[in-house]
């Protein structure tokens, strides 16, 4: 059976630790659709359209990944896209309770959509959107974190 996975986020802005979830992930489903949201508590540096295109380029060598935008609830989406399961990363404990808050929001919105949690490459496991994005203000180097096109991205927005 033909099994899609979808990987929700805010991307603000794709990071070496998503893109390691994401890379893994490929080699497990058929096919993965990396979802752009906008997550209400978060207010985000990059527009949604910076976001979507830094995502097309850092993904741009694996086939089976494509790339969306979704405006409304996660399980309604993974149910259009006919999903098999919701593709999470998991960084440390004190990402785990609010994994469980989503997914068991999530579970009780509509049973049937599954979520799986892959565990960080232990390299990326201080790595986050926001620490990049403080680091990149001050500007520090972030090459080694984020995939090229994002780190010429945060340049561009912290040159003033
Ligand atoms: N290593 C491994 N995994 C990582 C790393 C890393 N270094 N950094 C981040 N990740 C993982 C995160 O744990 C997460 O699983 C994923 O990558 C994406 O992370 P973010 O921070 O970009 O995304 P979030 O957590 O802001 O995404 C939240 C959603 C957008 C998924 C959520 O707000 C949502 O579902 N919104 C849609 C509305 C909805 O359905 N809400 C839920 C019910 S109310």
């Amino acid at each position: 059976m033909y099994k899609t996975a979808i990987c929700p986020g805010s991307f603000d802005p794709i990071t070496n630790g998503h893109l390691d979830i994401i890379r893994r992930g490929s080699e497990v489903f058929d096919h993965v659709i990396v979802a752009v949201f906008n997550n209400q508590s978060k207010s985000p540096l990059f527009s949604i359209e910076e976001r979507l295109h830094l995502i097309r380029e850092a993904t741009k060598d694996l086939s089976n990944v494509s790339v969306d935008v979704s405006h409304g609830l996660l399980v309604d989406y993974a149910n259009e896209k006919d999903a098999t399961a919701i593709l999470r990363g998991l960084r440390a404990v004190s990402d785990f309770e609010y994994e469980m808050q989503i997914t068991s929001m999530n579970r009780h919105l509509n049973e049937e959509v599954e979520t799986l949690f892959m565990m960080t490459n232990n390299k990326y496991s201080f790595l986050s959107s926001s620490m990049v994005k403080e680091a990149a203000r001050y500007h520090s180097d972030v090459s080694e974190l984020v995939p090229e096109p994002v780190e010429k991205a945060l340049i561009e927005k912290y040159k003033a």
